[in-house]
């Protein structure tokens, strides 16, 4: 009870702003004494928020910590459908694993899992992905799409389309896009994507959309092998952002994006992932589960398969796989 009264006002700040919000504002809201709103005040202050009080005048939050609790996200999010159900953890093993098991509990499609620390990240194939505590965003988000399942890759390009934009929507960094799965900053991993599936011979459940964006990590954050690779928003831009602000942009661009491509299928999608694709036309290496190509990335198809072209001039479907860029 008393969390939640402080999870509302805290609400009732955030949304305000610059504005201040009036005590008897708040108390007629909350319904409850002026001295209970001070009680929750203070304890907000503990939390790290920096709230000014002005006599006649009221509260507002002059900065507030980075979180990416429940109540930070929401108060910023403005959808209908994506993350109107979150599940915040401080620290677990993957965010994968937790939604998998609220997808099988039947939980609403758009629940969103979000931690502050994974102790187990995953990426493909089994491999480990860094998530150090209070640095980036670990999170999956539950879809649940009537598509066949030979169309399910095509999500893993709208969620990249969509979390390219919203990076450059919150922070004006220009992030490029890596087939499959992989966003780059200078060349260099600020994001990984992995989607994983609930499905039945050709039905699927659900599709689990996991993303790892590293936002405020440093350099010392990342192990030394991950350091030759990967880079954060932070290390590109020199300025910290808010995880929230960005995860609450991540399921904006999303929720239009996905409800475009429900409606009209991935036309429009396609089209904006060239725009920001980082391989097409250039010379890769193409290295899958049983064979390795050499050759020019010449597109994506209508499925969101890559194209590869030889040097014999024979063209190869690639369904997955991991792609070396020669000379970056
Ligand atoms: C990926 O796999 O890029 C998908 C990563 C998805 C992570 C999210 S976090 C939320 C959700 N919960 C999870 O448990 N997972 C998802 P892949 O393409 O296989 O790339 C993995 C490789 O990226 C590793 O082998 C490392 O070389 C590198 N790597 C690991 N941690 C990284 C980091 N924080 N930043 C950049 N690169 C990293």
């Amino acid at each position: 009870m008393e969390g939640k009264m402080r999870q509302h006002l805290l609400q009732m700040l955030i949304e305000n702003g610059d504005t201040f919000v009036s005590g008897q504002q708040i108390s007629d809201e909350l319904n409850c004494s002026r001295t209970a709103i001070w009680k929750h005040i203070t304890e907000l202050r503990k939390e790290g928020y920096v709230i000014e009080a002005v006599q006649r005048k009221g509260y507002r939050i002059v900065s507030s910590p980075d979180r990416v609790t429940e109540h930070e996200i929401s108060a910023r999010l403005k959808s209908d459908v994506l993350g109107k159900n979150i599940v915040y953890e401080e620290s677990v093993k993957s965010t994968q694993e937790i939604a998998q098991k609220l997808s099988y509990e039947q939980k609403p499609e758009g629940t969103l899992v979000v931690a502050d620390e994974q102790t187990g990240g995953r990426g493909r194939l089994g491999r480990p992905w860094q998530s150090p505590k209070g640095t980036g965003i670990w999170m999956s988000l539950i879809l649940r799409p009537e598509i066949p399942l030979q169309k399910t890759p095509q999500l893993t390009l709208l969620a990249a389309v969509s979390v390219t934009k919203a990076i450059y929507k919150v922070t004006g960094l220009h992030a490029e896009i890596k087939w499959p799965n992989d966003i780059l900053i200078n060349g260099k991993k600020t994001v990984g994507i992995l989607t994983e599936l609930q499905a039945e011979s050709d039905r699927v459940h659900a599709v689990i959309i996991g993303i790892g964006l590293n936002v405020n990590v440093t350099v010392e954050d990342f192990n030394e092998d991950v350091r030759k690779i990967a880079t954060s928003l932070k290390i590109e831009s020199g300025n910290e952002t808010k995880r929230a602000d960005l995860i609450a942009a991540i399921l904006e661009e999303i929720e239009v994006l996905y409800r475009e491509y429900l409606n009209k299928g991935f036309g429009l999608i396609k089209l904006l992932w060239e725009g920001y694709a980082h391989s097409i036309g250039r010379r890769i290496k193409v290295r899958t589960a049983s064979q390795q190509l050499e050759g020019v990335a010449k597109g994506i198809t209508d499925e969101g398969i890559l194209l590869l072209e030889d040097d014999n001039g024979k063209v190869h479907s690639i369904y997955s796989a991991d792609i070396e860029i020669p000379g970056t």
